[in-house]
């Protein structure tokens, strides 16, 4: 069974991490959504509230799990025996830091490969931070987020 896990802050999820999901789920059997920290962000939405959006993304997939996890990404690759990281990629900036990223996770974890896979063209300019920036001055998100994210944004700005 080839399972994969795609990590991230998901703060919140987008309509362009759901496009990643979508895929990976058609190419691997199994797909663990893993909802982490990333020391360098400050998150608006806290771990729970983030893990419970994703879980609400995933209802529709067999074959896809959503989990939590503090600490190395490599470490719970290890404890869970997945070889296969995804990452999404949605233009040339996102590279350099992804490049690094697969490249610190490779050498922690020889046998952990990143994949990555090209956004959409139509959600390549989809970001949490430009979301939640429309969000927080009242614009309509509703064009990059599932309603129950942009209810959840609302809920918090009452
Ligand atoms: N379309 C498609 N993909 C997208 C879009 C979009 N519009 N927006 C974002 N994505 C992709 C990103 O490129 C990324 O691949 C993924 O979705 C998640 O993005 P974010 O921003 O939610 O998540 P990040 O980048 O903050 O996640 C970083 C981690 C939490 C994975 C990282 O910090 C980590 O591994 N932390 C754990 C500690 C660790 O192991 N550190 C060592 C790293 S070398």
């Amino acid at each position: 069974m080839k399972r994969a896990v795609y990590p991230g802050s998901f703060d919140p999820i987008t309509f362009g991490h759901i496009d990643i999901l979508d895929r990976a789920s058609r190419i691997f059997d199994e797909v663990t959504v893993l909802v982490m920290n990333n020391i360098n962000k400050r998150y608006f939405f806290s771990w729970e509230e983030r893990c419970g959006l994703v879980k609400e993304a995933i209802k529709k997939y067999r074959n896809v799990k959503a989990e939590t996890y503090d600490g190395l990404l490599v470490e719970y690759a290890r404890k869970n025996e997945i070889n296969v990281l995804v990452r999404g990629l949605r233009a040339v900036s996102d590279f350099e830091y992804e490049l690094q990223m697969a490249h610190m996770n490779k050498a922690m974890c020889p046998d952990l490969e990143t994949v990555f896979l090209m956004t959409d063209s139509k959600y390549s300019f989809i970001s949490s931070t430009v979301v939640r920036e429309v969000a927080k001055f009242g614009g309509d998100v509703s064009l990059w987020v599932p309603d129950y994210v942009a209810r959840a944004f609302e809920k918090k700005y009452k």
